[in-house]
């Protein structure tokens, strides 16, 4: 899945993709956006080297892009639009670390998407009101009609200013709007930039809602704290009072944000964390790891970290019946060591 850094131009988000990724943004790539990964932190994963001692330790990332600033203005916005589109999740970025109103910003812009989803609702709904006007074969009017009732209901929620991701969509409606990929129905993390020597970031993260998590990051400022050796840092932030950023637990809420998780998979060759979405099930696990093992999936064996630190081995974990037999559909939890069984 593909997470957009997404904003108005100069809000911050090539500074936040820099820091994230440790990539340096390339001028070359600004008009058509930059995608490059972070690396999911996981303190599990020390924790089962422990008990596995493996060769390789491999951990799972999330893929960040960062797109090109949209104007306030509106102009050229249309293409920023369809780069934004592409991505299973936001992350929207606005300045706080100037003059600018932060809260208009994020707010203007939530507005923005929602008249960019009325506008390809709108069109699409007076294009099969076209076609319905046309002779055509029973089936097909049929399927147009039930599309255009859907898509009515659909656009009276975005018109009344409400996200879709908010609305609680059917099955139905989900279906028939999923081509469009709308941008108020993509889950959303909000990130304020704020000043280096801003002291009173809960000005804005006290105004999260269960819908929007806003997290505060000088971003300009952990930039140039990333630059420097862990010894400098750590004297300069002495001296500046700083309380460094936990970069740590802001990608992990973005991992839960993006409606993804990780599950573990552990031997003496490798320990490694997945992505998944979450109520991802087994059989979607081992397609994750490799489509051969989907293919011939024959039953999951799992364990959680938890009971394999407790009783130290595998071995242990086999004697006390911690491993469990499960199927395909058997959903992935959190703490969950897969192993897949399968044929060729
Ligand atoms: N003081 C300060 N300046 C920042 C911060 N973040 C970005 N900037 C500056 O704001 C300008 C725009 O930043 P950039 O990351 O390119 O914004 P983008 O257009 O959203 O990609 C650059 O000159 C940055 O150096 C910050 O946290 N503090
Ligand atoms: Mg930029």
């Amino acid at each position: 899945m593909k997470i957009g850094l997404v904003g108005y131009q100069g809000s911050g988000k090539s500074t936040l993709f820099h820091w994230l990724t440790g990539v340096a943004p390339d001028p070359a790539l600004a008009h058509t956006g930059q995608s490059a990964m972070a690396v999911i932190p996981e303190p599990r994963v020390e924790r089962l080297c422990g008990v596995y001692h493996p060769k390789k330790v491999t951990r799972a990332a999330l893929e960040l892009v960062d797109t090109p600033g949209m104007s306030r203005t509106h102009e050229g916005n249309a293409a920023r639009l369809a780069m934004i589109r592409e991505a299973g999740c936001l992350v929207l970025v606005a300045a706080a670390f100037d003059d600018s109103d932060t809260l208009a910003d994020l707010r203007s812009f939530d507005e923005d998407l929602l008249l960019a989803d009325m506008e390809i609702v709108g069109n699409r709904i007076q294009r099969v009101e076209e076609s319905l006007a046309k002779p055509l074969p029973r089936p097909e009017h049929l399927q147009l009609e039930h599309e255009h009732a859907t898509l009515k209901v659909v656009l009276e929620v975005i018109e009344s200013g409400r996200p879709l991701r908010e609305s609680h969509m059917t099955e139905e409606q989900q279906k028939v709007t999923r081509a469009f990929r709308l941008l108020s129905e993509k889950p959303r993390l909000l990130i304020v930039n704020t000043a280096d020597d801003e002291s009173e970031p809960e000005r804005f993260t006290s105004l999260s809602t269960p819908e929007a998590t806003i997290l505060a990051v000088p971003a300009g400022l952990e930039l140039e704290l990333s630059k420097m050796s862990a010894e400098d840092r750590t004297e300069f932030e002495r001296e500046m009072g700083l309380v460094a950023t936990d970069r740590d637990h802001l990608i992990r809420t973005l991992t839960n944000v993006s409606g993804q998780m990780i599950f573990f998979t552990a031997g003496d060759k490798e320990v490694r964390t997945w992505l998944l979405r979450k109520g991802g099930t087994a059989l979607e696990a081992a397609d994750n790891i490799h489509s051969d093992l989907a293919r011939g999936f024959i039953r999951a064996e799992v364990m959680t970290v938890a009971d394999l630190i407790r009783v130290g081995s595998e071995r242990d974990i086999k004697a006390q019946h911690l491993m469990r037999q499960e199927p395909k559909d058997y959903v992935i939890q959190d703490d969950d060591i897969v192993f897949v069984r399968f044929s060729v």
